[in-house]
């Protein structure tokens, strides 16, 4: 470990011979935005210092004084709390690579200390399993979740290792790891963790250390699955061997942190089965199981993915989690490939279903996040099962290292905010600045700042939702008809040179496939990478659930400074049913449905920001108005 080489990067495929793209540090993007920079403040200001306290107050920092023997007192919360407090050091020090904060850093030290006493002489560390229930490690792989808070350990010393330069934690988390290659391997003891996570963490491992048997270990534990000793079922992956998925299934977290698992071991070794499951699964999420949010997992039970199709509104559980995971298997098949479908996926994970388990204020949090509501959800200022608090903390604090990779031909522009980046290819160092209101609009500029004349491509992601873009460079403009791909430019670029890129951004219906029963006649609105919800605050004097939109409906869109911290709303015009759904008779004659019609006008707000002014009722998906305007006989409301 070469501490002069050390950069703050989640993913480092610097020298992984099957990643395309590699990577470019979190210290090395600097956004500007109004839209991501505001959160990045509050992050530092309120959702780190408040996420302490509660890991405080609920006792995550307690367990570990009490198994190192400092206090007295029962085990608090879930047996796998311990891993809550590793991802909210890995998020502040994903901060810190930002910006150095010294109140942060001395929290940082404080539980760092806590660990390091709470570690036994032989590597192990898991505060449930301590005193008399030291006997029962590693005796539950299934349930207990050791092998879980292990790989969120390792991940958080990484993250402070490569952000602080200071090893103390990854003493411990390489202690941890050395003890668990120990115990586990061939002609050891076999097994694999119900809830996978410590797969990708043992990679990265590897990558920091280039110790190989942490490598071997991580697909160790991927062979493991599929032969039953987990109990076979598809709740835990564990009812195929990895390599013959087809379908994506089980608990939507463990799934898809499983997958990010693998995709990491395959950009070391190369292995083409685990690359074609991956494919597999991915194809069949997208195509069938996940919600236009990027969600993903449509049952409470199991916390899992449903059948094909299974897509329900008012019960979607898309945990919080689940959306993070999806990003963070979407960049790393992004970085084996290039293929800009994983790119466009994770920006519509992050600006729709991730984003909306935080609350506009910083300190309140979505575990579930459903996409109709009749005002039973709110977000919490935490959760007795924390995992989703701290891990959208580690997410946004690490948002500066998903704009950008490099290759060898050059520079890969994958996200787009105000920004300036400092980007290191061979001897060339290039700045690229970003000048744009995205993803509010469309035009983004970007200056390109090699530090000498030098030839190479920038590859700029055209997002799948533009139906056109026009790419300019000096005199030189492009048409670019076939979207959803990265665009090389390659040419001799020097100081001064810009490239002016225009997106088309415009609001959009999108219908469902019609197998997703829940959506039948039901249009969603879209504009750029956004998607819209109607939430009854916005439509104080309407049943919400009474609207319908006719498909003819001109729908605009009006820049709104004053509410929810600056949004675009989209505003039309719908119909609306008088009839009162809960009073009723069951069925309406055409007649009786078309008389107690009227035109009404509606707001529609992203997605993200819904239930930030209380409890409300909310829809994605809105009914499509059975008649067209110009049939409607009834007068106008408003
Ligand atoms: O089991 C640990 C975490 O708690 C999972 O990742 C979440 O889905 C929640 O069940
Ligand atoms: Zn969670």
């Amino acid at each position: 470990m070469e501490e002069d080489k050390l950069k703050p990067i989640v993913v480092d495929t610097s020298l992984s011979p099957y990643s395309k793209l590699k990577p470019v540090a979190i210290s090395s993007v600097k956004l500007q935005d109004n839209f991501w920079k505001p959160r990045i403040k509050i992050l530092k200001e309120v959702t780190l210092p408040t996420q302490y306290e509660q890991l405080e107050k609920t006792g995550h920092i307690f367990n570990f004084q009490r198994a190192s023997g400092k206090v007295k007192g029962e085990f608090q919360g879930f047996f796998f709390n311990d891993s809550d407090l590793y991802k909210w050091i890995e998020a502040v020090s994903y901060y810190l690579a930002q910006e150095y904060d010294e109140r942060l850093n001395s929290l940082l030290e404080r539980v760092i200390g806590e660990i390091e006493s709470a570690q036994d002489e032989d590597g192990y560390l898991n505060t449930y399993f301590v005193f008399e229930k030291k006997n029962q490690r590693w005796e539950n792989l299934r349930d207990m979740h050791e092998l879980y808070c292990a790989g969120h350990l390792i991940q958080a010393a990484i993250a402070h290792y490569r952000a602080t330069k200071s090893s103390r934690l990854l003493k411990v988390a390489l202690k941890l790891a050395d003890h668990i290659d120990n115990v586990f391997g061939p002609n050891k003891k076999y097994g694999a963790p119900g809830h996978p996570e410590i797969e990708m963490a043992l990679v990265e491992l590897f990558r920091l250390t280039r110790d190989k048997k942490y490598l071997r270990l991580s697909e160790f534990f991927i062979d493991q699955r599929g032969h039953g000793l987990i109990g076979g079922r598809e709740l835990h992956i564990d009812h195929k061997p990895f390599r013959e998925l087809d379908e994506i299934v089980g608990h939507a977290v463990r799934s898809v942190y499983l997958n990010c698992g693998a995709a990491d071991i395959y950009m070391e070794t190369g292995e083409e089965a685990l690359l074609k499951a991956l494919e597999r699964l991915w194809e069949n999420m997208t195509e069938k199981k996940m919600y236009i949010t990027g969600g993903i997992g449509s049952r409470y039970e199991g916390e899992s993915f449903g059948e094909n199709y299974e897509l329900p509104n008012e019960e979607a559980y898309c945990e919080t989690c689940a959306s993070i995971a999806n990003i963070m298997w979407n960049w790393r098949m992004l970085l084996i490939t290039g293929d800009a479908k994983f790119s466009d996926l994770i920006e519509l994970t992050l600006y729709n279903a991730a984003l909306a388990g935080i609350s506009l204020d910083g300190k309140h949090y979505f575990y579930v996040n459903p996409l109709e509501s009749r005002k039973k959800h709110e977000r919490k200022e935490w959760y007795d099962c924390a995992c989703c608090p701290p891990n959208i903390a580690r997410l946004l604090a690490s948002l500066p290292g998903y704009f950008y990779s490099t290759s060898e031909e050059g520079i890969w522009v994958h996200l787009y905010a105000k920004s300036e980046a400092k980007i290191e290819l061979e001897n060339l160092t290039v700045n690229i600045i970003q000048e744009t209101n995205y993803p509010w609009e469309g035009e983004v500029l970007i200056r390109v700042e090699p530090n000498e004349e030098s030839t190479f491509s920038i590859f700029l992601r055209v997002p799948g939702w533009s139906k056109l873009a026009t790419i300019k460079v000096g005199d030189e403009e492009k048409l670019v008809h076939e979207t959803g791909k990265y665009i090389e430019i390659r040419r001799k670029w020097k100081q001064g040179d810009e490239i002016r890129i225009n997106f088309h951004v415009e609001v959009e219906k999108i219908f469902s496939n019609e197998n997703v029963k829940n959506n039948l006649c039901k249009v969603a609105i879209k504009r750029g990478p956004i998607i819209y919800c109607i939430e009854s605050v916005d439509n104080p004097n309407l049943n919400i659930f009474n609207l319908s939109l006719p498909l003819d409906s001109e729908l605009k869109t009006r820049w709104t400074a004053n509410l929810l911290n600056g949004i675009n709303i989209i505003e039309g015009e719908a119909l609306y049913s008088e009839l009162d759904n809960t009073k009723e008779k069951l069925y309406t004659s055409s007649y009786e449905l078309t008389k107690s019609l009227s035109k009404v006008r509606f707001t529609a707000i992203p997605y993200y920001a819904w239930a930030n002014r209380g409890k409300s009722d909310m829809l994605v998906w809105i009914k499509i108005s059975k008649m067209f305007f110009n049939n409607l006989r009834s007068k106008e409301k408003q």
